[in-house]
């Protein structure tokens, strides 16, 4: 793989006017037949030829408007077709005939089986396995499909766009035609066609159009596709209300595989999702499940607008379509369920993987100006922070002024492939507000931090706050500038009211936002008559690291006061991470562990209080994690001690609160059917913690095992079970859990999956024989993504202590993990290795194995592009 640059960005020398393919469907023997209309773009050169992508194709045809071409004219190798003597100014036909292998199609990109479907994937690269191509984001074209297929076997034959008809064709075969009128880019085109279930509704647009809405699964499974059913017609009304989007066709439909790289894939009117993300039933899936199926479901429908009917340039403008579209799906999320909690879970997980990204061999702006390998660029950093940077533009610009940036966005890029730069033009266009020191946020990697301290100068009435920033360095990107950096903030009294101070200097302010855009920057405060606690960077209006040396005293004022729910939690979160990054120490250094009570009391004062939604209090007891804990210590980590000394914390935490443990157990229990709902899943995340706890303080299984038992519902079930594996994996009473679990789900692959992850994220020494014995229960197949990750993917993204064995052995099944799934599927092989992106931190002697691992893997002959930029990367 060469590396891309986007200074070399330049418009193609033909202009694509349609696309017409036909698919003759066979399992080993597909045929295309792609009809591209083409013109010469005005200005060039009429001696240039027409350059095609292609990957691993041959080529079995070629005519120019239906005549032969001769071999003179083109060249074809399987990575491009050249294509010379072609018209200086009249359009022109080209009729390409290739031939492909899906059931051999492993890498599950372009056209491939799973379980007997034909089914599609063509984002980023994907198309120009199926045919030569212009693949690239910024090439729209109207696009006519015909499927011709075994009729027996292909009831179902899908394509994007409006449906034209379909009929017998000849003798065991049908086909069917589709026509998608909206001009689309090849990474959103997409095929189904095999024997499925559906389950049908329909929804009536803002100005009273009908649409159909299917959703195709497996026979049998139709009933699991009601939630995302339901979902969706949520997301189609919520964008209508909130962003004025409307729905584009008559026909919008999901279809739900086994065997997926990706989340899902928003292809134009037919998106394709793996089957984790549509199916549900209380009986087999967790309050997270459902929460993740109308968040995912949400979010593919999103892109109908923010990535389809506006698409990106180039793939250095990746974030334009999905930072934007994971706002948009957040967004959709805060208002269907609770908007704090939310919040602390995305920030959670901005925390907990686009922090280390950022901060790792990995980072990389979220707009990057050069790839090696595009798929690895579907990123925390792409997405996550990419989200953030939209999210501060509504905050900078305010909820009217952003509103009025989406709908010139909207009006103006309508039908586009456009840039970053577009986008944040409608911003300043809609606003007057000069964006471009904020626009430092996409091409500027590297989490900022931001020092904060206060003083209070009582004589005067005045409070100052001095804040400094910095970026630190990320690979190829030594100096930074400052950045425009948006600070909610709050001054609390005493009696937990805010305070109006009469004016400020030292800066902008504009509502509770305070603008922070020199490197060092001072804002005091008048008329602010006692000393007052700062709440600041309140519901993380900016996605940077705080350091911000307060009192124990004023971080309880904080966790007790604060009219933003998440500047509790975080106030909490901040209490309870100096206990464990000292017990870290002290258990590493074989000391006693202890834990400061008033932090203790801060956290069983909210556990107690019924005032605070359920939801809310089973976050702030969720402790930091452990790789949370090793991101604070900054360095050198010893993941054992990390572990022993949350333990110890958890223990200390467990004995003083028992009694509001108890209580809580009690009292969150669910009464009657069960409900995804925010509100009941809120109860049985609060009673999970709380089990989660007394099992700390009665250190014994039984509990678990009785929950266990009386579970009616997979959250329940799960947590249960896990809990009883995770601490006491030797006692019987988690082996006949294990062992009933697997014969009571045995045939729901999705289940399955989770009855392996549980087992793999078991803590301690003993994780990596478990995993390999595990790898070779015939449940366990190496083809199916899901199933891998579910067992190689959680060991090492989360098992700690297991994966990072001292002696290396978890590093080395690594290696030979990713070598075997390289050469079948490169894209997962690389997504699973970005698990080692922080091994610089660890301790030198596990950080020793780890590099050696890594060597491993590098020196390896036959590698993909994928793992391979990724492996070198790591190792810089
Ligand atoms: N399927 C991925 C997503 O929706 C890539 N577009 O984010
Ligand atoms: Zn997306």
């Amino acid at each position: 793989g060469q590396i891309v640059h986007l200074a070399d960005y330049r418009p193609t020398d033909f202009v694509l006017e349609r696309v017409d393919l036909t698919f003759e469907l066979d399992p080993t023997n597909t045929k295309i037949e792609a009809r591209l209309i083409f013109h010469r773009r005005e200005g060039v050169d009429a001696s240039l030829p027409l350059v095609l992508d292609g990957d691993e194709l041959k080529l079995s045809g070629l005519l120019f408007d239906q005549k032969e071409m001769s071999a003179s004219q083109y060249d074809a190798t399987p990575e491009s077709l050249t294509i010379r003597d072609l018209p200086a100014e009249s359009p022109f036909e080209l009729t390409i005939t290739t031939y492909i292998n899906p059931e051999a199609n492993t890498q599950l990109m372009g056209l491939y089986r799973t379980n007997g479907v034909y089914c599609t994937q063509c984002e980023a690269e994907g198309f120009r396995r199926i045919t030569y191509f212009p693949d690239r984001p910024d090439v729209l074209a109207p696009y006519t499909i015909t499927i011709i297929g075994d009729k027996a076997a292909n009831p179902v034959m899908l394509s994007n766009g409006n449906f034209l008809g379909g009929a017998g064709y000849d003798e065991g075969r049908s086909f069917a035609a589709w026509f998608d009128p909206h001009p689309k880019p090849a990474y959103l085109f997409a095929l189904v066609a095999g024997d499925l279930g559906v389950i049908e509704d329909t929804f009536e647009t803002m100005s009273g159009r009908e649409v159909a809405l299917k959703i195709y699964v497996e026979h049998g499974k139709e009933p699991r596709a009601a939630y995302a059913m339901d979902a969706l017609k949520r997301s189609m009304k919520w964008d209508e209300e909130h962003f004025g989007r409307e729905y584009d066709l008559n026909i919008f439909q999901i279809v739900a595989v086994s065997d997926f790289n990706m989340g899902a894939m928003e292809n134009k009117g037919l998106n394709v999702f793996n089957d984790k993300y549509v199916l549900a039933d209380p009986e087999t899936a967790t309050d997270q499940d459902y929460a993740n199926i109308e968040r995912i479901i949400a979010h593919e429908y999103f892109h109908n607008w923010t990535g389809n009917r506006i698409t990106c340039r180039d793939w250095f403008q990746l974030c334009l379509k999905e930072g934007l579209t994971v706002y948009r799906d957040q967004e959709f999320s805060s208002d269907m369920r609770s908007r704090p909690v939310k919040r602390i879970a995305d920030v959670r997980h901005l925390k907990s993987d686009q922090f280390p990204e950022d901060g790792g061999p990995l980072a990389h702006p979220p707009r990057p100006d050069s790839y090696r390998e595009i798929n690895n660029f579907y990123t925390m950093t792409i997405y996550e922070k990419g989200a953030e940077i939209t999210g501060m533009i509504a905050t900078i610009l305010g909820r009217d002024n952003f509103r009025k940036g989406m709908d010139l966005y909207f009006e103006r890029h309508d039908g586009q492939a456009v840039t970053v730069e577009d986008y944040v033009k409608c911003f300043e266009d809609a606003s007057g507000r000069d964006l471009s020191q904020f626009f430092r946020w996409y091409v500027q990697a590297g989490t900022p931090l931001v020092s904060a301290s206060g003083a209070y100068d009582a004589a005067a009435g005045t409070f100052t706050l001095s804040l400094e920033q910095t970026t630190p360095a990320t690979p190829g990107q030594p100096n930074k500038e400052p950045l425009h950096i948006p600070l909610s903030f709050a001054l609390i009294l005493d009696n937990g009211s805010i305070a109006e101070p009469t004016s400020v200097t030292g800066g902008e302010i504009t509502g509770d936002v305070l603008h922070l855009t020199e490197r060092s920057q001072s804002f005091t405060f008048s008329g602010v008559s006692s000393r007052p606690v700062v709440s600041l960077n309140r519901s993380f209006s900016a996605p940077v690291n705080l350091v911000f040396e307060q009192s124990l005293e004023d971080l309880v004022h904080i966790a007790r006061h604060d009219s933003d729910l998440f500047s509790r939690w975080q106030a909490l979160t901040d209490l309870a991470m100096p206990n464990l990054a000292q017990a870290a120490r002290d258990a590493r250094d074989g000391k006693d562990v202890t834990c400061d009570p008033a932090f203790v009391a801060a956290l069983l004062e909210c556990a107690g209080d019924a005032s605070l939604e359920p939801a809310f209090r089973a976050q702030a007891l969720n402790l930091p994690s452990e790789a949370d804990i090793a991101r604070a210590l900054g360095g050198n980590n010893d993941p054992d001690a990390i572990h022993a000394g949350r333990k110890a914390v958890h223990e200390a935490i467990a004995k003083a609160g028992e009694e509001v443990f108890v209580r809580l157990y009690n009292e969150m229990k669910v009464e009657g059917a069960y409900s995804p709902k925010a509100g009941d899943a809120g109860k049985r995340s609060l009673r999970g913690v709380a089990l989660s706890y007394l099992m700390y303080a009665e250190n014994s299984p039984q509990r678990a095992a009785e929950a266990f038992a009386a579970a009616d519902n997979m959250t329940d079930l799960a947590q249960s079970l896990t809990l009883l594996a995770h601490r006491f994996p030797d006692a019987s009473e988690a082996t006949a859990a294990l062992a009933s679990f697997l014969t009571r789900f045995d045939g729901n692959p999705l289940v399955i999956d989770k009855w392996f992850s549980i087992q793999a994220t078991i803590p301690g020494v003993d994780a990596l024989e478990r995993v390999k014995a595990l790898m070779e229960n015939p449940r366990f197949n190496p083809g199916n993504p899901n199933r891998v990750r579910s067992l190689v993917g959680t060991f090492a993204f989360g098992n700690p202590t297991g994966f990072n064995r001292v002696d290396g052995k978890g590093y080395d099944f690594l290696a030979d993990q990713i070598l075997a799934i390289d050469p079948k599927n490169p894209q997962l092989a690389a997504r699973i290795l970005t698990s080692m992106r922080s091994w610089r931190s660890l301790e030198p002697v596990r950080a020793e194995q780890a590099r050696l691992a890594l060597s491993k893997i590098a020196k390896a002959a036959g590698l993909s592009t994928d793992v391979s930029d990724i492996v070198g990367r790591m190792l810089k």
